[in-house]
């Protein structure tokens, strides 16, 4: 067994930029805090932001997935957030949904509530849990390259898969322009099923 050493050198909202560059026409799941500030800065209708709801991205994504199949989905989140949701992984593992992806923002830090320091910086390999929990791919990336490589993965790989990025502690504004979570889940359904949808 080996125990990475390497630390994120990526910038988190390059890493979101590059990502967002590349979405096509896919659903995006972003967890609670710094991964919701980041997409803000590209706010998109495709998009359903969590805003508050801790460890609750991987289950909505995975919610998603099953319910459009023939839409890829690709939820975007922290280590804290995932950390919480770890449970998530096993459910995933056994649902087997092929086209669900997660990207872990991985900054090793609870940023938003003062940089408290998270179980991935003390060896907890969150790729590990996934393929123990028997995900097609997982993966843990730390440079330009590797973040480039494993985009195949993410928008067009056999999921369920993961990538862990390792990002640097920079620090962003908390901001975000719609803060109503009722209108960003009714935004979110009304464009994808029409805004002529049911809500009862
Ligand atoms: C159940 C629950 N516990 C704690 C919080 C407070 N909280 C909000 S954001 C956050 C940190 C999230 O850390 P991470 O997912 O790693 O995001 P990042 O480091 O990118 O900000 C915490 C602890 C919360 N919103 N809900
Ligand atoms: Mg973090």
């Amino acid at each position: 067994m080996t125990t990475e050493t390497r630390k994120g050198s990526l910038d988190r909202r390059h890493v979101m930029a590059t990502i967002q560059a590349k979405r096509g026409d896919a659903l995006m799941v972003t967890g609670l805090g710094s991964t919701t500030y980041d997409a803000g800065t590209a706010d998109h209708l495709n998009t359903f932001c969590l805003w508050g709801g801790m460890g609750a991205a991987a289950m909505t994504g995975l919610g998603l997935a099953l319910a459009q199949p023939d839409r890829r989905v690709l939820v975007m989140t922290g280590d804290g957030e995932m950390l919480m949701g770890m449970g998530a992984f096993a459910t995933i593992g056994a649902q087997q949904p092929k086209n669900l992806a997660i990207a872990v923002i991985d900054n090793e830090h609870y940023s938003e509530t003062g940089m408290q320091p998270t179980h991935t910086q003390r060896g907890v390999c969150l790729a590990s849990v996934a393929r123990g929990c028997s995900f097609a791919a997982a993966e843990t990336v730390y440079s330009e390259e590797e973040l480039d490589a494993v985009l195949p993965t993410l928008f067009g790989g056999s999921g369920p898969v993961l990538a862990v990025i390792k990002v640097n502690t920079q620090r962003y504004p908390m901001s975000i322009r719609l803060r109503d979570g009722a209108r960003l889940k009714d935004r979110f359904r009304e464009n994808l099923l029409g805004a002529d949808v049911a809500y009862d």
